[in-house]
């Protein structure tokens, strides 16, 4: 790096030590047919404390990426026998998006830029630029990336339980249900909520009121881990969906669960509380039938069973 004794610049060289530090080992590749130019870039890298894959056209790409998932930035060159970049990375687009797998082309053709962004490549830097100007895409590039999955990650999770947050549950249960409805699967769908926990509140205070969700959320996401999805719909309320062999025992399992946190000790400084859940458990058969319809089917059986004094399961 060229540093210039400006604050722009040495503001740059603080972020810089940072970026590596978050970057080091993270996995790129390298696709040039250029020897040459392959093992410099490659060194350039390395310096900077990625790891770098090699390839020599856009056919070998394919296979190293296919074989080393976790590669995150791919730097292509233009020109190369069997397949060229920008047919490459509008092949990597076919099954990975921008914030999945960056594409930085590299090139020095004329007008080459603009067909690689058009063909799904995240930036473009020329041959001609200065190696300084590369390397500071390639981190840009990824810090693009770790911001993108963050956002994500904030967006789908339910910050309080790890959960699923209401949006991407109802989603999840979407296509759990498409899936299912094509296969002729059996689905559940099943309503959770927390009995007087308005009580709970008032008595305990909203901190503690916090910690009982937490640790029914940890409870639910140890009990019923993948295939099951499980989401917080809204504050006290929770949703599962399962479709195929697993909606077998379901019934039970859940029977069971409702048990274990009637036993559940909460305790917040020396004071300690209980809590208990109603649940609506709906069986189906996914065919004829809609997301929001199974969903109000299982809200029906959940008001029953809080209708019938709480703390029960009604399948
Ligand atoms: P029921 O048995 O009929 O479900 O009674 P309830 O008191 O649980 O139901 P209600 O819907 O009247 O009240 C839900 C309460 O849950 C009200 C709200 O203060 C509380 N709540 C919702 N989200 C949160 C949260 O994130 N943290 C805490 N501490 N409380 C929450
Ligand atoms: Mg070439
Ligand atoms: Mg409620
Ligand atoms: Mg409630």
């Amino acid at each position: 790096y060229v540093v210039k004794r400006n604050p722009e610049d040495m503001q740059y060289l603080i972020r810089l030590v940072a970026r590596l530090a978050a970057n080091e080992g993270t996995e790129v590749l390298v696709v040039d047919d250029s020897p040459v130019w392959r093992a410099h870039i490659a060194a350039l890298l390395r310096r900077q404390r990625l790891t770098v894959h090699l390839a020599a056209d856009g056919v070998e790409a394919l296979e190293v990426l296919e074989a080393n998932r976790n590669i995150r930035l791919v730097l292509t060159d233009h020109f190369m026998p069997r397949m060229d970049g920008e047919t490459l990375t509008a092949r990597i687009r076919r099954s990975r998006g921008i914030e999945d797998v960056a594409v930085l082309a590299v090139s020095s053709g004329e007008g080459a830029a603009a067909q690689f962004l058009k063909s799904g490549a995240n930036d473009y830097v020329s041959k001609q630029a200065a190696f300084e100007e590369l390397l500071c895409r390639v981190h840009m590039n990824l810090d693009l990336l770790d911001l993108m999955r963050r956002n994500r990650e904030l967006a789908e999770r339910d910050e309080l339980t790890g959960l699923y947050a209401r949006r991407r549950f109802f989603e999840r249960a979407a296509d759990l249900h498409r899936h299912a409805a094509r296969a002729g699967d059996a689905m559940a769908v099943v309503m959770l909520d927390v009995d007087h926990f308005k009580r709970v509140n008032d008595t305990y205070g909203h901190v503690a009121g916090d910690l009982a969700l937490r640790q029914l959320g940890m409870m639910l996401r140890r009990a019923f881990d993948e295939p099951v999805v499980a989401g917080r719909y809204g504050g006290e309320e929770f949703g599962l969906v399962v479709a195929g062999a697993s909606v077998q025992g379901l019934p039970d399992r859940l029977e069971a669960f409702r048990h274990d946190v009637e036993r559940l000790e909460v305790s917040l400084g020396d004071r300690m509380f209980w809590i208990t859940i109603s649940a609506g458990c709906l069986l189906a058969s996914a065919c004829g039938s809609t997301p929001d319809s199974l969903f109000a089917r299982a809200d029906a059986l959940l008001y029953q069973a809080k209708q019938q004094g709480r703390n029960r399961v009604v399948v």
